[in-house]
């Protein structure tokens, strides 16, 4: 017989860590209603059929040192339960942060478009975003360097609409026939199960180096857009053209991009490696906090409309993936604008169930013949079909539809409808109420015509011969950068290929950056310690020095604000409460979050008395979870704490990641300890105004003096 703990346990230990099943809970109702008298306000837990449970803690024993017994169907649900809790992660894209929102449209594009989505100006349709890295796995850090996704399901009125893009206008591929195997190469090679998260290794540069289509995107990625200092400072693009088709069957191809309300920003790369130790959910904190602060982070969406007559007169084309339309080209029309405001509840169901299809579009968008999206078109589905379980996985609350669903697609594992009626077919005349196809509303696929360039070619593994030039645009793209982004560029692939174990690798990798800079191939070389630039391999196309987009550059387009960004404050026993407040005051109306940092996370007795609390343990809370730091420091503590090292490292790092720091005389010491010489980013906490124009931006001049940039 089973018998409960003895009285003896129970008593001698808190119900919580060794309760006892003796408790006199009594209950009444169904089992779907069930109250605790005793206790009051908690549901009775039960399991899955329903069956109220008497105890959570003890299984089902014949004696108490005795086995356990198969009879305990209570301990083997909730077992059999645990042990099925994951499902596979996505192969690629598998660390992720998602929220809810809305989508309004501020400007039609009804002359383009039959999308309501995109033609009803002032609605706001409901959105649920995903963000992500690519590499890693679902356990994997926020911040390595790589490319971002940025995944926006569209809960439109005519179905969903699923934008499925990153922060990177291009991709490494022109064809999804090769999508596995830049996916295998770039993740943890499979004899030894590393390197996670990163593509600084052997395989990946090994696939560049004999896939010359690569280039434009790796230059992206070894640019700082790869280190988002914030997923709410990233840039977005849909990446293909897709086509718009207005009332007429006309179509325009349309190429989307989502600008960050924030101004883009990204981290340096020093600092990206050691958010990676101070904090491994650094973008989701981020996220969480903004939307649970009501700081809602919010895009614009942007459109670049172009005709296929415009298209032919491309320097290059728009189909092939690798290419972007420069916005000096096409420029950039603002539609609507994206705000998020609600964390998800449950982080399995809707941030690991979301499952995002390209193929999800409403009548009015449709697809253009970019090769890597046809492959897309198929991927998505499939993928969700292993990872979800089964054909019913659009039935999940997050992937569901908002607006109205029927069709005859029936039973399959998982079927959480229970359709009425004898019809599940159609045509029928059974039923009145069952559903047919619409030719006014339903989908109809742009009416194209074939180019003909194929004609008398037929049928064939082709790739178009306008696909052909893989280094004018990597070249347009690094000479478009300001000349410490190109030494960002440089450095980066100097670390990467210095990873890279296989010397014929990085040679290879350095011949194919002659054809996108000679310089930089110099640069690299020297770097990586090489005797001489390698020769480059013959291109297939003679380089061609396109029109410079500066719009591609980050750091002069970060935008000089305190919103959105985060301000450390150091404090300890003694400091100055009144300099903290008015401090804290002034950057909190210019829209700064400001956090307390104190050698103890109790907080700090202040001159007067007070207790300040901390946000942060000084060991715990490094500055580069900041954008800018003060400390507020008595000489005595500043003294003190110029011999602890995370005290340094606090300001040594401020300084090298070019924050704007504020330190009076009390924090001297520290500033000495950390070698820093003073510069027009290092003020007295006294100058307010002054430390907030600092905090705006990084110091950019400081960074030459600090590292020896590529
Ligand atoms: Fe992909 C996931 C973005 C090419 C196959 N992809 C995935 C996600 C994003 C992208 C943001 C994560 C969505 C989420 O948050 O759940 N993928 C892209 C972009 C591409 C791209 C911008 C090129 C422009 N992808 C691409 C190709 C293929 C795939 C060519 C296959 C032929 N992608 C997948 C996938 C994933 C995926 C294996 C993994 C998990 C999932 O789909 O749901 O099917």
């Amino acid at each position: 017989m089973a018998r409960a703990p003895t009285s003896r346990n129970a008593t001698k230990r808190s119900p919580s860590n060794h309760p006892s099943s003796t408790q006199s809970d009594t209950y009444r109702g169904n089992a779907g209603e069930l109250q605790q008298q005793a206790g009051g306000k908690h549901p009775v837990l039960t399991t899955q059929q329903g069956i109220p449970v008497a105890d959570n803690q003890n299984s089902l024993r014949p004696s108490p040192r005795g086995p356990t017994l198969l009879e305990d169907f209570i301990l083997r649900e909730k077992i059999t339960h645990f042990d099925h809790e994951r499902i596979p992660e996505r192969i690629v894209h598998a660390r992720g942060s998602g929220a809810h929102g809305f989508f309004e449209l501020t400007h039609s594009l009804r002359d383009v478009t039959t999308a309501r989505v995109l033609t009803e100006v002032g609605v706001q349709t409901p959105v649920f975003t995903r963000f992500s890295t690519v590499a890693g796995g679902a356990g994997s850090v926020d911040t390595p360097r790589d490319v971002r996704g940025f995944a926006v399901k569209f809960y439109t009125p005519e179905g969903n609409w699923d934008l499925v893009g990153n922060n990177i206008p291009v991709f490494f591929i022109q064809d999804a026939m090769k999508f596995p195997d830049l996916v295998h190469a770039v993740k943890m090679e499979p004899d030894r199960g590393f390197p996670q998260a990163g593509s600084a290794h052997d395989t990946f540069w090994d696939f560049v180096s004999l896939m010359p289509e690569t280039l434009h995107m790796v230059m992206w990625a070894m640019s700082d857009r790869t280190l988002p200092r914030s997923l709410r400072m990233m840039e977005g693009f849909g990446v293909h053209s897709f086509r718009l088709v207005n009332a007429d069957g006309d179509s325009t191809f349309v190429k989307f991009h989502w600008r960050p309300k924030l101004g883009i920003q990204s981290t340096v790369w020093d600092e990206a490696l050691k958010l990676q130790a101070a904090d491994n959910d650094f973008h989701r904190r981020d996220l969480f906090e903004s939307i649970e602060a009501g700081d809602f982070p919010e895009w614009e969406l942007a459109v670049q409309l172009f005709t296929e007559e415009e298209a032919e007169n491309f320097p290059f084309d728009h189909l092939d993936p690798t290419k972007l339309v420069p916005e000096e080209l096409v420029p950039l029309q603002v539609i609507g604008r994206m705000v998020l405001n609600r964390w998800p509840d449950n982080f399995f169901a809707e941030t690991e169930q979301v499952a995002f299809c390209p193929t999800n579009v409403p009548p009015g968008i449709d697809f253009s013949n970019d090769p890597l999206l046809q492959g897309r078109l198929f991927s998505y589905l499939d993928t969700q079909l292993s990872r979800l379980g089964g054909p019913n996985f659009a039935q999940i609350p997050i992937n569901a539809p908002k607006c109205p669903f029927h069709n005859m697609q029936r039973d399959g594992q998982m079927q959480m409808q229970v359709p009425k009626g004898r019809v599940s077919y159609e045509p029928s005349s059974l039923q009145p109420d069952t559903p047919r196809a619409s030719q006014a509303q339903g989908f109809r696929h742009f009416a194209q015509v074939d180019d003909g360039k194929g004609q008398g070619k037929g049928k064939g593994r082709i790739r178009p011969e306008s696909f052909a030039d893989h280094y004018s645009q990597a070249r347009m793209f690094f000479r478009s950068q300001s000349p410490l982004e190109q030494s960002h560029i440089a450095s980066a692939l100097v670390f990467e290929l210095s990873k890279v174990g296989t010397p014929h690798v990085r040679e290879a990798v350095v011949g194919h950056l002659v054809h996108v800079d000679p310089a930089l191939a110099e640069r690299v070389a020297a770097g990586l310690g090489l005797p001489q630039v390698p020769a480059a391999p013959s291109a297939a196309e003679p380089v061609r020095d396109l029109p410079l987009s500066p719009q591609l550059r980050i750091i002069d387009r970060m935008k000089p604000t305190l919103q959105g960004r985060c301000i450390g404050i150091l404090v300890a026993d003694g400091s100055n409460g009144d300099t903290v407040t008015t401090l804290r005051k002034a950057l909190e109306k210019v829209g700064a979050t400001v956090k307390i940092v104190s050698p103890r996370v109790g907080g700090a007795k202040l001159r007067d008395g007070t207790l300040l609390a901390a946000h942060g343990q000084l060991a715990g809370t490094p500055s580069t979870v900041f954008d800018a730091v003060v400390s507020v420091l008595t000489s005595e503590m500043g003294e003190q704490l110029s011999r602890e090292a995370a005290a340094v490292d606090w300001f040594r790092d401020a300084f090298g990641h070019l924050k704007a720091i504020a330190a009076g005389k009390g924090s001297q010491a520290l500033l000495s300890a950390a070698g820093i010489e003073p510069d027009a980013g290092v003020v007295d906490p006294a100058n307010v105004q002054g430390f907030i124009a600092a905090a705006q931006t990084r110091q950019w001049a400081r960074e030459p003096k600090l590292r020896n940039l590529a």
